[in-house]
């Protein structure tokens, strides 16, 4: 009887956990990369980063000044327009030479 009840809350335990554990994976599971031509310092990094963050359904944005690359973690099940992403980074005055979605990769402005 005790045992029962014991693993009865070692299992709600567990669950609880799973669940914590996966909403905290939606929040930052990397979903797409944009190479930045022209990002070449902190400052630019900032620029683009900031204006990415302010996309509907965006969780975080992390620069890689070296390799020019911004990569962008969506909130829990958000769709992101590709379009959106691109035009954020025209917006801080650079040139996306490249976006990677789930959608499709993408060399010029995405239609949608
Ligand atoms: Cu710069």
């Amino acid at each position: 009887m005790i045992h029962k009840v014991y693993s009865g809350l070692m299992m709600a335990a567990f669950v609880a956990m799973t669940l914590v554990r996966s909403t905290q994976a939606g929040d930052t599971t990397p979903y797409a990369t944009i190479s930045v031509d022209g990002m070449h310092c902190g400052m630019c990094a900032k620029k683009v980063v900031g204006n990415l963050q302010k996309v509907s359904g965006v969780a975080k944005a992390d620069a890689n000044v070296e390799q020019k690359v911004v990569t962008v973690a969506i909130k829990n099940k958000s769709a992101i327009s590709p379009k959106a992403m691109w035009e954020a980074v025209e917006a801080a005055g650079y040139k996306p030479t490249k976006l990677v979605t789930p959608q499709g990769e993408y060399k010029v402005k995405p239609k949608s």
